[in-house]
């Protein structure tokens, strides 16, 4: 039995340029999950140019994608579902997992919504033959009636509430890793290490993935897939690398036992992490330690620049500390990219406030999204009825989804002005010329 796996894609702005360009890692995890249960797969995403191999009829495709994604995979179930008549399509993943509703279509056979991978390992043993029965929990499954209708057997939801024993394959890794990029920073595989997150922050998606049932990191752990996978930098997905002193303690320690066991030289290592600001303050004491154990980059959500838009945000952080958090890591030669966060009801005065502080700061690597209520969240319903557009490709954080304050041209005009240091800061010119 032969499966197919792909990362559906739509083309959204940000892949004009791809300034971010990592391996589906998701995709190595199902690999790894499928070779475990004796079944061949291949991956597919257009982004690397993975194709179809010619010659083979898979009895079963995965889709997967992001919210941007949503209409892309369905038509793609669709055309798989015309190719292939006989192959059962899957689909799962981040979006599916808060949004299977919409995922309950004639061409497709299985949603599945939990991040536990025996789920979907169950599935594929059912295909198989090698299972008479699905479990209940994680899937819904289309069951075709005689007079040609679909029902749909809806299972429960459920959690992850430890680490997985499954580690990803790591020949995609190696296949692409010539092709990918952090900005400037090329040849970066993606790692991950915890499941969740523990802050609640109002406006994100990620806090309400596997329920909000949050799985602590295993550093031990994290650092061997690292050692797995040859890059130059790795990228730690996770939303937060290090949530407490405790656990950077923790991280340092197995990093002391890496070397030791494995001797200096063998040892070197280049993490891209997330952070808070609030973690990196309290905790500055250890950035030195952090950058000698392979801190490399810090992404840190700073969202907004007062305080008042904080609390509503439930973001737990203080602006007051930002120029600080910046100062800190500069000291310490930690790369930081900043992530920034406007509103549709920014005024003129809220724009240039942004812009001060960037300038201020001397922030040049940094992003800046249009606040959007994903799908699947609190704040979408909330909001449904004020949403200007409901085309997931609007949803990619660079589109206006709520009607602005200020007329729309103004505010994009404002969006974009606010880019101009990014533009022309050294590292994305090294990433353009790159590019180019
Ligand atoms: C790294 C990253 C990226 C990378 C791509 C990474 C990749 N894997 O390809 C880049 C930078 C390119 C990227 C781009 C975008 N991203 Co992004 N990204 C992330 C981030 C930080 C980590 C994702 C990741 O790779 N995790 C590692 C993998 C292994 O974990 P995982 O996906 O959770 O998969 C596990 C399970 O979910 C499960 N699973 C996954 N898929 C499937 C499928 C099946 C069938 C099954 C059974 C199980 C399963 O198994 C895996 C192992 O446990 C997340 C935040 C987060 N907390 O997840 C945002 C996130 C996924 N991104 C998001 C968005 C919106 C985008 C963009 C659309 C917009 C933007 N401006 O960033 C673009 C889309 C680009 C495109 N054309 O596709 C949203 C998605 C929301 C949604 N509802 O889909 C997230 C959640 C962030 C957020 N703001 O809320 N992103
Ligand atoms: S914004 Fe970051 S810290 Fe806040 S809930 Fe989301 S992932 Fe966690």
């Amino acid at each position: 039995m032969t499966i197919f796996l792909k990362k559906v894609r739509a083309r959204t702005l940000f892949s004009l340029l791809d300034p971010v360009r990592v391996e589906p890692l998701e995709l190595c995890y199902l690999q790894a999950a499928s070779d475990q249960v004796g079944i061949e797969s291949v991956i597919l995403d257009n982004l690397f140019g993975l194709l179809e191999p010619p010659g083979i009829q898979p009895q079963a495709v995965v889709l997967t994608g992001y919210n941007t994604a949503e209409r892309e995979i369905l038509k793609e179930a669709k055309a798989y579902k015309k190719v292939y008549p006989d192959a059962k399509i899957i689909v799962g993943g981040l979006h599916v997992e808060l949004n299977r509703e919409a995922f309950r279509k004639h061409e497709i056979d299985f949603v599945l919504h939990s991040q536990d991978l025996t789920v979907f390992q169950s599935v594929l043993r059912f295909l198989q033959g090698d299972l008479l029965e699905l479990p209940l929990a994680g899937l819904d499954r289309r069951i075709a009636s005689e007079d040609g209708s679909d029902l749909w057997r809806v299972g429960t939801r459920l959690s992850v509430e430890a680490l997985q024993r499954i580690k990803p394959t790591k020949t995609l890794s190696n296949l692409v890793s010539e092709r990918t990029r952090y900005l400037d920073k090329t040849t970066v595989a993606l790692v991950k290490s915890r499941i969740g997150c523990p802050y609640q922050c109002d406006f994100c998606y990620c806090k309400r993935m596997n329920d909000g049932v949050h799985v602590k990191s295993d550093y031990q752990e994290l650092l061997r897939d690292v050692r797995r996978i040859r890059a130059n930098y790795h990228w730690l997905v996770d939303d937060v690398f290090l949530t407490s002193r405790q656990d950077a303690l923790d991280y340092l320690q197995a990093y002391e036992g890496m070397t030791g066991s494995e001797g200096e030289g063998e040892t070197k290592l280049s993490l891209i992490a997330y952070l808070r600001a609030d973690f990196i303050i309290k905790e500055s004491d250890l950035l030195g330690q952090l950058k000698v154990c392979g801190l490399d980059e810090v992404i840190v959500g700073f969202e907004a620049t007062g305080n008042a838009e904080l609390e509503e945000y439930h973001k737990q952080t203080n602006a007051l500390n930002y120029p600080k958090v910046i100062e800190l890591l500069r000291d310490h030669e930690i790369d930081l990219t900043a992530l920034f966060m406007v509103r549709p009801d920014y005024g003129l005065a809220d724009f240039l406030r942004l812009n001060q502080f960037i300038k201020e700061n001397l922030l040049d690597t940094y992003t800046i999204s249009i606040f959007t209520p994903l799908k699947g969240t609190r704040s979408y319903e909330d909001l449904r009825s004020e949403l200007v557009t409901e085309d997931p490709k609007k949803f990619d954080f660079l589109h206006l989804v709520l009607e602005p304050r200020l007329p729309r041209v103004v505010f994009y005009g404002l969006f974009y002005w606010l880019h101009w240091r990014l533009l022309k800061s050294k590292r994305m010119r090294s990433f353009v010329r790159q590019f180019f």
